[in-house]
């Protein structure tokens, strides 16, 4: 029989892409612009102090491009503390300005492939820098970095490459393959792999964070040569944007 690998989850995730009705938002009288952007700024800042709390983490970006305008990204303890800010959010008169173009919910997820120590053996004897790599790659926090991209993707189940027939050892050294090109943009990118197995369309959200946008188009390349993802991935779509704090939503919706 086939493994699957052992995995362990922690916070909960949500991607909300939202779109602004402009031609609304030209329209509508000076106070109502006033207070949605108030309320707006308000909503955004209460969700960003969690992360100070250590309940979770939030943050706000302007999308490129068609797909949508905002992208807020939460990562919380969990799906009740989600749909909250889902619920908490409609309440605020920015909401009436907005649809949802596209959500994502998944959870974030270390598996097997990581570590086998981690897995097999007693949490406590295990290497505390392992300890602590694993723990912040399921409670993440968001870098300050400027840029973001977001994408789901799937491992292929075709006729002759399906990835779920597999014996472990060869996921396994395809991972540590995979795992090698992502180390050689340490400090560059910081990524969260979040499962979305049961929860969403494809089976991983991935969030790529960096200062320089190259980065992220670099990264996604040279993985796309990397066997794991030139035989075994399917995408969904892409999308890139730009962290903004929540002061500036004002100067975002009038400019
Ligand atoms: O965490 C580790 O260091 C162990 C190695 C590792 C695993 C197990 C690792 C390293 N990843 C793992 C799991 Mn990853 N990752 C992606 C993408 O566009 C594409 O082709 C892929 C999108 C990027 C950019 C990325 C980056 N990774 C996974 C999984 C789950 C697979 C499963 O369970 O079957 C997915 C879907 C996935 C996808 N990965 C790294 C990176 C980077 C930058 C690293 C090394 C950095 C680091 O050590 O933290």
């Amino acid at each position: 029989m086939v493994e699957p690998p052992a995995t362990d989850e922690g916070w909960f995730v949500l991607h909300e892409f939202r779109s602004i009705d402009w031609d609304a938002w030209r329209e509508a009288p000076e106070r109502e612009r006033e207070r949605a952007i108030e309320e707006g700024e308000s909503f955004l800042r209460h969700r960003e102090l969690v992360a100070d709390a250590e309940e979770g983490d939030s943050a706000v970006f302007s999308v490129l491009g068609h797909k949508a305008d905002l992208l807020s990204v939460h990562f919380r303890p969990t799906l009740d503390d989600l749909s909250a800010i889902e619920r908490r959010f409609e309440e605020t008169a920015l909401a009436a300005f907005t649809d949802v173009e596209r959500s994502y919910v998944s959870v974030t997820e270390v598996s097997g492939y990581v570590s086998d120590e981690y897995f097999t053996g007693d949490k406590a004897d295990v290497d505390a820098g392992l300890r602590n790599y694993i723990e912040g790659k399921l409670k993440p926090s968001i870098p300050d970095d400027e840029y973001v991209s977001f994408y789901p993707m799937s491992k292929r189940r075709g006729e002759t490459d399906n990835w779920y027939d597999l014996p472990f050892d060869e996921r396994a050294d395809l991972m540590a393959e995979h795992g090698e090109t992502g180390k050689e943009f340490a400090g560059r990118i910081s990524q969260v792999i979040a499962s979305s197995v049961g929860f969403d369309d494809h089976e991983w959200g991935v969030t790529l964070f960096g200062s320089d946008p190259t980065d992220i188009k670099d990264i996604v390349y040279e993985m796309r040569f990397d066997e794991v993802s030139s035989r075994y991935g399917e995408f969904g779509t892409f999308y890139v944007g730009r962290r903004f704090p929540a002061s500036d939503l004002g100067a975002y919706l009038n400019g």
